[in-house]
Order: C-alpha cells, then sequence, then structure tokens
C-alpha cells in the first residue's frame, strides 16, 4: 500500500520517480545553519539542544524541499554518554581521550548512558512535529566499527589505523569494545524510533579500511546485530547500511546484514550496482559531493547518467558521502529540480 512518504514507499520497494535527500544536508553550507551555529555555544551544545538541533532539521527541507530530513546530530554522542567526555573543536574535528585496551574499557558506563542521550529523542519528537507527513524523518548511529575506530584514536585520522591494530592484537579484547557499541546503539536506535523516527541510517564511513575477513567480523556481525535488534522492537522500520569504500563487500553486507537498503559511496561503479546490488535491495548514492561544488555540465551529465542507470529500480538520490561546507546553494537547487523533472525514457 502506498503511503504519503516517497521515501518510505522507494525503501519498501516502490520503482516509480526516485526519492532525495543529501547525507549533510543540515550543515556549514547553509547561512541559516551558521547564523543558528553562532548563538548556540558549542557544536555539541547545539546536538545536546533539542529546540535548535530540531530547528537545524528542518531547514534543509524548507530550502530545498527534500523527501527526508535527518535528525541532526552526530556519530560521536555514543562514547559521550558512556563516559568518554567529547569536544568538538574549531578546524580540528572531534577529540575524545583515547580507549586503547581493553583494560581502559572500565572507563565507559554502559548504565544510564541511551538515558543520557535524551535530548537526542526530544529533538526527534519536536522535528517530527514540524514536518508534514509528506517528508520522512531518519534517525541515525554511527556503526560499532566506525565508532570504535575513533575511541581509540581520539580524533579523526586519515586512516583510523589504530583500532584496526588493537583488533589484531587483541581481538577478544577488542570484541568487548564491539558488544558494548552493539548493545548501546541498538537500544539508542530503538528509542529514536519511539520518538518518532520512520527510517533509520548507519554510518560506517570508515568500514572500506577492513580487509574482507575483518569486514565480516567488525562490520557485516556488529550492524547485523543491531538490524536484529531495532527489528525485533520494530519490524517495520527500513533501515539503510553505508559501509562506505567497502566496495565488492557491499554484497557481503546486504547479504550479511539484512539492511533494506545500502548508500553507494562514489567509488562504486553505476553499472555495477544496478546489476548487483538493486535486484537485492533499494539503492542510494553516488554523485561526487566535489561534483555538487562544481556545478555546471558536468554535474548535470552525471546527474542523468545516475537516473538513466539506476532511477527506475527502486531509488534514493544522494551523494557519495556528505555535502561539503563550500557548496553553492544554487547548485543544490538546480540539482533537486533535476531529479524530480527527470522522467525515465
Ligand atoms: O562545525 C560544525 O558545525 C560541525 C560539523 C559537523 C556536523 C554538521 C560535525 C562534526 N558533525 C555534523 C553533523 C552530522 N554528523 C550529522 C547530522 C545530520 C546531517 O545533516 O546529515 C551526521 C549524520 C553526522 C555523521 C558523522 N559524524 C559521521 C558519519 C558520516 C560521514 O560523514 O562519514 C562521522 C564520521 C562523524 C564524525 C564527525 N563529526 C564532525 C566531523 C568533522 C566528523 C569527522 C571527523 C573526521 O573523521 O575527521
Amino acid at each position: 500500500m502506498q503511503g504519503k512518504s516517497r521515501l518510505i514507499n522507494t525503501l519498501k520497494g516502490e520503482t516509480g520517480l526516485p526519492s532525495i535527500w543529501l547525507m549533510r544536508q543540515a550543515g556549514r553550507y547553509l547561512p541559516e545553519y551558521q547564523e543558528l551555529r553562532k548563538s548556540a555555544g558549542s557544536f555539541l551544545d547545539l546536538c545536546y539542544t533539542p529546540e535548535l538541533a530540531a530547528e537545524v532539521t528542518l531547514q534543509p527541507i524548507r530550502r530545498f524541499g527534500f523527501d527526508a530530513a535527518i535528525l541532526f546530530s552526530d556519530i560521536l554522542v555514543i562514547p559521550d554518554a558512556l563516559g568518554q567526555p567529547l569536544e568538538f573543536r574549531e578546524g580540528e574535528g572531534p577529540v575524545l581521550e583515547p580507549i586503547v585496551n581493553a583494560g581502559e574499557l572500565d572507563r565507559l558506563k554502559r548504565e544510564g548512558a541511551v538515558e543520557r542521550l535524551a535530548p537526542v529523542f526530544e529533538t526527534v519528537m519536536r522535528a517530527r512535529d514540524g514536518l508534514g507527513d509528506d517528508v520522512a524523518l531518519i534517525g541515525f548511529c554511527g556503526a560499532p566499527w566506525t565508532v570504535a575506530t575513533y575511541m581509540v584514536a581520539g580524533k579523526g585520522t586519515p586512516d583510523q589505523r589504530d583500532a584496526k591494530r588493537w583488533a589484531y592484537e587483541d581481538p577478544g579484547g577488542f570484541a568487548r569494545l564491539i558488544a558494548l557499541l552493539v548493545d548501546v546503539s541498538a537500544e539508542y536506535l530503538s528509542r529514536q524510533v519511539d520518538a518518532g523516527a520512520q527510517v533509520l541510517q548507519i554510518f560506517d564511513s570508515w568500514a572500506g579500511n577492513l580487509a574482507d575477513d575483518a569486514f565480516a567480523r567488525w562490520s557485516i556481525d556488529p550492524v547485523a546485530q543491531i538490524v536484529a535488534r531495532v527489528k525485533s522492537d520494530h519490524p517495520a522500520v527500513p533501515i539503510i547500511g553505508f559501509p562506505r569504500g567497502a566496495g565488492p563487500l557491499y554484497q557481503d553486507f546486504i547479504a550479511g546484514t539484512g539492511v533494506d537498503a545500502v548508500s553507494c559511496d562514489t567509488s562504486l561503479p553505476l553499472q555495477w550496482i544496478k546489476i548487483e546490488l538493486q535486484p537485492a535491495v533499494t539503492v542510494q548514492g553516488n554523485l561526487d559531493p566535489v561534483l555538487l561544488v562544481a556545478g555546471g555540465e558536468a554535474m548535470e551529465r552525471r546527474v542523468e547518467a545516475i537516473l538513466q542507470s539506476l532511477g527506475t529500480g527502486p531509488f534514493i538520490f544522494n551523494l557519495g558521502h556528505g555535502i561539503l561546507p563550500e557548496t553553492p546553494l544554487a547548485h543544490v537547487e538546480r540539482l533537486v529540480e533535476l531529479v524530480r523533472n527527470w522522467q525515465p525514457a
């Protein structure tokens, strides 16, 4: 049966016209975000102030009319809630006191962690109240592997290798950190659905730096456990997985996790997505965020190519990774127009 939300219909396998939203669609490329950010204090204060976070969630919908809003928060509120305090420094990104071996896991407090994220659930409620029923609200979390890489390195690094080294040297100890993240993330996502999230996305942004056996253990298996637990509470909620950089392992990820859709990064070939992935699940992606900055003819041609390859299957137009701060607003407007006006040949 057709509901009012095009995104949810697409996620249930409908093959009409594509839906569209963009990863990181709320954020620094929007003047209204920058304005509000100035008055909010730190980035984390903004995440934990429901009134403001809900407003930021709605800003890109008002401006561009996307088919979905994504909760404004960050994947790293999980370590913060577990007692590994997080700070976002201007121009530096996230900073945490690193946890580098199993002995340090005692610093983390599972009890009460999800309750400490109550402001996020209030943001979800407020955002849902501010949206029409044709716009879906997406909740999210980071996948355990990706969140662990930040907990271990204490920041973003070019290759997030510290967590990998721990996982190779002491797999049993590292598995305890992953199990803790599975447990807290599953409860966190279920609570977002209770609060009004209608779709969930699990961001495994660092999945692509794992070898196939490590990918099975540290990306697929934990995400599969989260999907199973969330679906036992909420059987109908569609879940999108984003194993960024996983290449051909996207197929194992789909088969092994039970996600309803995958978000494809820019490096995946369109014909391969169409033949190997789209018959199994709804696909989302994968315009290069740099091409959205560049705009013009080059962008128009590639948007058309993506739509021609994938547009008739269950397809959600999106970027291959998050929108860049220097993206011109006019290019986003043009992109939405191209997707809305597209007709299958
Ligand atoms: O100055 C600012 O305003 C902070 C910039 C910013 C923003 C807007 C950060 C810091 N996080 C966010 C919001 C955010 N992060 C959302 C909100 C909703 C949206 O509009 O999409 C989401 C879904 C995320 C997810 C996130 N945070 C990921 C996964 C997706 C991805 O981009 O790969 C990751 C890896 C993070 C960590 C993070 N948070 C912020 C930064 C700069 C980083 C990356 C750190 C690094 O690796 O260097």
